[in-house]
């Protein structure tokens, strides 16, 4: 804390802060890089494009989604797995901008994971309406690994809960450019996203973006 000429007191705005035990939040840590983010994951899904997904359960999800890098996550009625092709394409999924995997590798370093490389890339696109439900990440090997996410677009509202469904639950603002490093004791949480409301964001429009970088294989 410093006083300032007038006497009043600043405090300085965290741009590092442990929300939760596991939880690095870094605010708007890709904002200076936005617009070079939307572009690659355009490049992206120009080759493997945002599809809804299938549940084992036999729910088409309401968020799209696309991955790139060695690995995706792809759901269909036969389960949730990793795979190295995209089913609707039948070839690899597109290789990892330069530019996600940096970012990943950097701030995973910045809230105490050195050496992260991340071998997938999640993309999934949330229009107004669109949500994610309660549920836990457990289809990657190394639960040790961290997970990187980086917000773009609408803001939205993350749930945060326990390790088990029923547990209470925390609920984050997450707006454009935030980035998250979720790992350690947070690593199995139950989490999910409300649904999107409606807005227009300069950049995306009526969307949002959200990156999600793991070590899967
Ligand atoms: C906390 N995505 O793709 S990102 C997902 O905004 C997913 O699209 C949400 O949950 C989204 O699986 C949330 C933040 C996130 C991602 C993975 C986590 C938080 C996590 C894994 C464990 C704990
Ligand atoms: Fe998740």
């Amino acid at each position: 804390m410093t006083l300032d000429l007038f006497g009043s007191v600043q405090r300085k705005v965290p741009e590092h802060e442990d929300l939760l035990p596991g939880v690095v939040v870094l605010r708007r840590r890709a904002l200076a890089d936005d617009a070079a983010l939307v572009a690659a994951s355009h490049s992206v899904t120009s080759i493997s494009p945002f599809r809804h997904m299938v549940t084992p359960g036999g729910f088409t999800m309401s968020v799209a989604m696309s991955n790139c890098g060695e690995w995706g996550w792809v759901t269909d009625r036969t389960g949730y797995r990793y795979d190295r092709l995209d089913p609707q394409t039948g070839k690899p999924w597109p290789p990892m901008p330069a530019i996600f995997e940096t970012l990943a590798t950097e701030a995973a370093a910045e809230a105490g994971f050195a050496n992260f490389t991340p071998d997938a890339c999640l993309i999934n696109r949330y229009e107004p309406g669109a949500r994610m439900s309660l549920h836990q990440d457990r289809n990657e090997r190394d639960f040790s690994q961290p997970i990187v996410s980086v917000s773009l677009g609408l803001p939205a509202v993350f749930q945060f809960g326990g390790d088990q469904r029923a547990d209470k639950t925390v609920r984050v603002p997450l707006a454009h450019g935030d980035v998250i490093v979720w790992g350690g004791p947070a690593r199995l949480r139950f989490h999910g996203i409300l649904p999107l409301k409606r807005g227009d964001h300069p950049l995306l429009g009526a969307q949002r973006i959200n990156l999600t970088f793991r070590r899967a294989g």
